[in-house]
């Protein structure tokens, strides 16, 4: 099938599809997990590729992992205090290390590593005991397995003798459809490492694969972080380490921010798996605002933690997330269940918006103790201080609402909520 006929499929989407990405938009904050055996050598999920460590002495690795500190209910019930609403857990990273008890090859967690508790097992029950959705990290490409058809990633160099695309393609979903089957409803599955291939005439046999998804578990979203625009039935639009139409960290290349729901992930510190010397984390505050205004975007928040290899969150990790926690305790109402407001991004912040309520999120300083909405075609019939209701005095100008603030308390986010007319 063409590409042009792939995006024509996802041109046309049934009432349910419509509901369940509606209702992953209003879920706003998850939390990403990168934990595999490659925590132990603490310097990230690339470490195997970046050291230039053979395939079969990585492997060994397996043998000594023992998480005995892991917890999937400690994990998740912080998780819910922070406010999340979803977990994305690498099922599988490009390592090709399963983490959980999969038939369709002996390098998983069970099999191989003297733990032999299934983690991804656990992650769904105590998912499901807080009410938290899970969705699945799943990499299409594999350092690994020699089956897989090395594409640029040439550090872990595959015998083009053994290369099967057959094969691998039939282990990928064979995998899938243990994650799609065993663990209970899947909120979604997170694709990555597509871009391996650049060539435009490799064929991922995805419509098949996102075909096999759907039939499984219709209600299952897809996504890809191939870094391009989505395409076929992809429900939701990744960027990662960046907002929709920002390119700092170069992974969002020419894609064009879609009317699908959009999510971008973040690292809290510059790794995604654990580094042991990676301090570089940025504040709990700024992590906030960062959620707010991926809110204001109209884009959830995955906001990534690397456990350590003894089963633990990092302490910096823990602390953060009970900062989020305390901000969205107070303010989640502003966010969940919100879309981007009718006020673009300004100097001053963002907005989101329920209905008629328009929140508005002043995250930078104000000068001159005054903002102003560049709206238009709507009028404001009233203006508060969403933390004590205080009223505030705006008037319409031509250029739009001048909205007169009081002294404005030194927080991280302060919100106001405006009526619409
Ligand atoms: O290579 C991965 C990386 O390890 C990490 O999983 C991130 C998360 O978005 N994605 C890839 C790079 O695009």
């Amino acid at each position: 099938m063409s590409l042009f006929a792939l995006m024509t499929m996802a041109q046309s989407i049934s009432d349910d599809t419509r509901q369940i990405r509606e209702e992953f938009q209003n879920r706003k904050f998850g939390i990403f997990l990168h934990w595999g055996i490659y925590s132990m050598l603490a310097d990230g999920e690339w470490v195997m590729h970046n050291r230039h460590i053979d395939r079969d002495e990585y492997a060994k690795l397996a043998g000594g992992f023992y998480p005995s500190l892991f917890d999937a209910r400690e994990w998740t019930k912080l998780f819910k205090e922070a406010g999340a609403q979803y977990v994305t857990f690498t099922s599988r990273h490009h390592d090709g290390f399963s983490m959980w008890a999969t038939k369709a090859s002996p390098y998983n967690i069970v099999e191989a590593t003297p733990f032999k508790r299934d983690v991804v097992g656990e992650l769904a029950q105590a998912c499901r005991e807080q009410e938290l959705k899970l969705h699945f990290y799943y990499s299409h490409m594999d350092w690994q397995r020699l089956d897989y058809p090395t594409g640029g990633c040439q550090n872990c160099p595959h015998d083009p003798a053994t290369t099967n695309w057959d094969s691998y393609y039939a282990f990928m979903n064979r995998q899938l459809t243990e994650l799609l089957t065993k663990y209970g409803p899947i909120g979604a599955i997170w694709f990555d490492g597509m871009w391996d291939h650049k060539e435009k005439d490799f064929d991922w046999r995805l419509e098949e694969q996102y075909a096999l998804i759907k039939r499984l578990q219709p209600k299952c979203l897809i996504g890809n972080n191939h870094h391009g625009s989505p395409i076929g039935l992809e429900d939701f639009q990744l960027f990662e380490q960046d907002l929709p139409g920002q390119n700092t960290a170069g992974f969002s290349g020419e894609q064009k921010v879609s009317q699908l729901p959009l999510e971008t992930c973040m690292t809290m510190n510059n790794t995604w798996g654990y580094s042991i010397t990676d301090k570089n984390y940025k504040s709990g505050d700024e992590l906030i605002r960062r959620l707010v205004t991926a809110a204001g975007l109209n884009a959830n928040f995955l906001l990534n933690i690397g456990p350590r290899p003894d089963g633990k969150l990092p302490d910096e990790a823990v602390e953060i997330l009970k900062h989020i926690g305390s901000f969205m305790k107070v303010n989640g109402s502003t966010i969940y269940g919100t879309r981007g407001g009718c006020v673009p991004p300004q100097s001053w912040g963002v907005t989101t918006q329920k209905g008629k309520t328009l929140y508005i999120h002043i995250l930078n300083k104000v000068e001159d103790g005054q903002i102003l909405l560049p709206l238009t075609d709507q009028k404001l019939a009233k203006v508060v201080m969403f933390a004590d209701g205080t009223k505030l005095k705006f008037k319409r100008e031509k250029e739009g609402c001048r909205i007169f603030l009081p002294e404005l308390p030194d927080t991280t986010d302060c919100i106001l909520t405006a009526t619409l007319k």
